[in-house]
């Protein structure tokens, strides 16, 4: 679970920080200069394919089916979207398909995106009444002219492309929103809820990239509420040519900085996944109250190296690479 995080930390306070960072974008300008700086990798990043990288806990089983399908010889599309159903369809998780928190108002709202290595993408967002979300949002990228479709017009493609209409919310999930709505009393607090969207890059064995990200979002926002996760750019963005970022955490901040894309270009511009996370990072604490949010950016460039940065410790990603499938903690910002 994203706990967050600012009380107990020690935080260092946003202008201090500021100013060390200030000289480590001045060092990031460098980047571009071949040999004059040692880049900065992640310890555990290594040029193999195929790979499978995802947000969470969750990311350990959802990369195990993932990863099969690339294994086997198939697509890193195809390998996104099945590795994200399992995450959609397991009603224990509270923050992802069926079983999520739901709204304020007690309705369970999704939002998804699917990105492939032609530069296609479909979205979703605030979509009821269906557990798959990833993959409605890959019928609106393969069967329609359109990029995303947003809530009943989602829902009314999704029955007619078959997918079956089922209550989201579970007798665990009705009760936890019973109990939010006692205690606080209907006012979202939208930046300490827990909100662990599943995000997932992955290289195919020719070398292909995609992404997806599906999430019900903060727990209990309001109604109509939509993140980063379904906008592509802000949640998610893959390049063929350069490599691929997403997100995971508080969504309005991706949304002003559209991380994904910005970490996906900084790349491009010569910079680690690692160095591109840190900078995406970087961006965000430079301007908006970063206390007590959490953002996790994951990135992978197209050899498989990967990059891992957010605001406070506790963000953590799953790794399958070389046969392997692990956690790792990323690196974070808040020092102590
Ligand atoms: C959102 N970014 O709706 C999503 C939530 C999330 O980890 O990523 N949680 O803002």
């Amino acid at each position: 679970m994203l706990a967050t995080m600012a009380a107990g930390l020690g935080l260092v306070s946003c202008q201090e920080k500021g100013t060390s960072q200030e000289q480590k974008g001045q060092d990031s300008t460098k980047q571009g200069n071949a040999g004059q700086k040692k880049q900065k990798h992640n310890p555990a990043s290594k040029a193999v394919l195929p790979i499978v990288v995802s947000t969470w806990y969750h990311g350990l089983a959802a990369n195990e089916e993932a990863m099969k399908v690339v294994q086997e010889g198939g697509k890193a599309i195809d390998a996104i979207e099945k590795g994200l159903r399992v995450t959609e369809a397991d009603a224990k998780g509270t923050t992802v398909g069926i079983g999520g928190a739901p709204d304020r108002d007690g309705h369970v709202t999704l939002d998804a995106c699917i990105m492939d290595e032609t530069g296609n993408a479909g979205s979703v967002c605030f979509l009821e009444d269906i557990v798959h979300p990833i993959s409605v949002a890959r019928r609106v990228m393969d069967k329609t002219p359109h990029v995303m479709l947003a809530g009943e017009g989602a829902r009314q493609f999704a029955l007619a492309e078959g997918f079956k209409k089922t209550d989201l919310l579970t007798e665990k999930s009705k009760e936890d929103w019973q109990k939010w709505l006692k205690e606080k009393q209907y006012k979202p607090i939208i930046n300490v809820e827990n909100h662990d969207t599943i995000s997932m890059l992955a290289i195919d064995k020719k070398g292909d990239i995609s992404g997806g990200c599906t999430t019900s979002g903060l727990a209990y926002k309001m109604r109509g509420r939509v993140g980063d996760s379904p906008i592509i750019g802000a949640g998610l963005y893959v390049d063929n040519e350069v490599g691929g970022a997403c997100a995971t955490g508080l969504g309005e901040a991706v949304m002003k900085t559209l991380g994904s894309f910005l970490i996906v270009e900084l790349m491009r511009q010569g910079y680690t996944p690692q160095e591109a996370c840190e900078e995406g990072v970087r961006r965000i604490v430079a301007k908006q109250q970063f206390k007590d949010m959490q953002i996790g950016y994951l990135a992978i460039d197209k050899k498989g190296n990967h990059g891992a940065y957010c605001i406070h410790k506790g963000f953590n990603y799953a790794l399958y690479q070389s046969d392997k499938n692990k956690m790792f903690d990323a690196d974070y910002w808040v020092k102590k």
